[in-house]
């Protein structure tokens, strides 16, 4: 069988030799794979690729793919595309060229998936994992927030290092996702992958590994990549969420009781402002009816009618403030934009806040009674993570 470790590059000068070396003589150790190594590189200004090619005069299993800075999502798709179709890999690695993931590493995730695993992650925080001792409060922070936003925004709880870079993948389960679709550029695309592999059914495991810093070269985590990630962290959720679906149509049933309500008591002579307090109200409680008895059904209640009631409209008023505060931010920096398409705009946070707060707090599971069922995943994980690490 064949391995394909693929690894993505942009100014790994002085990594890349050293890690090529590093994992050539690892090859002898792994035993269920013939490994081949795939660069790719995008068109580092630090000659990076041609260092690569010369390397391949020496290492007939070591190919390059040259391209355009895309992100690391975009060159992981290029790269696990062409292990798969023209290299024809029966498993596939992901790795970072920075030395932050250990050689020597690769044929325990490797192990795992000669055993029957589909999706194995070397991870830093499953009991054994570490990170580096000496990152600040703030490396920690981000990423630990970082891992916090893809297991509960993204709904990936049962995996505890959803960002980790070091992973391998079979075959067989990537022919089931379709690559080319996934509309990730950067450091989503670990989050994402991992997302349709479960869809697809993976067997995940996760065996500690230690990450270490990288001593050479930069970092090239940007802004930009933080956004993409939080932004498909929410996209993931809602896609996979029906709850979300059944919210969102009580919503708009909200809006129709509110006209109706608002318009009856005009009718009854009642004063306008006076009416519309109390449509908004009746359109509130008709909400939280129907969320509590379909919405969210299914979830354990831990508190009262009452005050899941109260919690309710708490966060509908939070939500009110959400929405206006968008609507007077826009009309601040665009003062000439349309009021109405501001407006407009104003709703898709407030929905956003109305929907996590009411799900996760008026709502919010009992923790025993749902998060026990057991996924494909938790048989393997007790088998295969305790694979040993290397001493140092
Ligand atoms: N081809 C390609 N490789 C990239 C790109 N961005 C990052 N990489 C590579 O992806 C790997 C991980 O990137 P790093 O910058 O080390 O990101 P990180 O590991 O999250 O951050 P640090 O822990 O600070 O190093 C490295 O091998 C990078 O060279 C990109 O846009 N294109
Ligand atoms: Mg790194």
């Amino acid at each position: 069988m064949k391995a394909v470790i693929v690894l993505p590059t942009y100014n790994e000068r002085d990594n890349i030799l050293p890690l090529l070396a590093a994992l050539r003589t690892e090859e002898p150790n792994i035993r269920d794979f013939r490994l081949e190594i795939l660069v790719v590189d995008d068109s580092s200004p630090d000659g990076t690729g041609e260092l690569v090619r010369d390397a391949q005069q020496t290492m007939p299993n070591l190919h390059l793919l040259i391209g355009q800075k895309k992100g690391l999502g975009a060159a992981y798709i290029r790269g696990i595309t062409h292990a798969l179709d023209i290299l024809k890999a029966d498993a596939v690695l992901e790795m970072d060229a920075d030395f932050s993931h250990d050689p020597r590493d690769v044929k325990r995730l490797l192990v795992n998936i000669a055993y029957g695993a589909d999706f194995v992650i070397g991870s830093r925080y499953v009991p054994g994992g570490t990170i580096p001792g000496q990152w600040s409060l703030l490396r920690r922070l981000n990423s630990s927030v970082g891992n916090f936003v893809a297991r509960n925004l993204a709904g990936l709880t049962r995996v505890r290092d959803c960002t980790a870079g070091f992973r391998a993948i079979s075959a067989a389960l990537l022919h089931r996702i379709d690559l080319k679709s996934l509309k990730v550029q950067g450091y989503a695309f670990q989050v994402t992958l991992l997302h349709e592999a479960i869809i697809a059914g993976a067997r995940v495991v996760e065996i500690p590994v230690d990450f270490t810093d990288r001593t050479a070269g930069e970092s090239k985590l940007g802004i930009r990549d933080i956004l993409e990630f939080i932004l498909n962290a929410a996209q993931i959720r809602l896609r996979s969420n029906t709850t979300f679906i059944k919210f969102s149509l009580v919503g708009l049933s909200g809006v129709a009781v509110n006209l109706i309500v608002f318009s009856a008591l005009l009718s009854f002579g009642f004063n306008k402002l006076l009416a519309s307090a109390l449509a908004i109200e009746a359109s509130i409680i008709g909400n939280f009816i129907l969320n509590n008895q379909w919405t969210f059904k299914d979830r354990a209640r831990s508190e009262s009618l009452p005050v899941r009631g109260l919690k309710f409209n708490a966060v509908s008023l939070i939500s009110l403030s959400v929405s206006f505060g968008t609507f007077m931010f826009l009309q601040t920096i665009h003062p000439d934009g349309s009021p109405v398409l501001h407006q407009l705009v104003g709703i898709a946070p407030a929905m956003v806040v109305n929907y996590f707060m009411n799900s996760y707090w008026t709502f919010r599971r009992v923790k025993s009674v749902t998060q026990e069922t057991r996924g494909p995943m938790s048989a393997f994980q007790e088998d295969l993570t305790n694979t040993k690490k290397p001493q140092p």
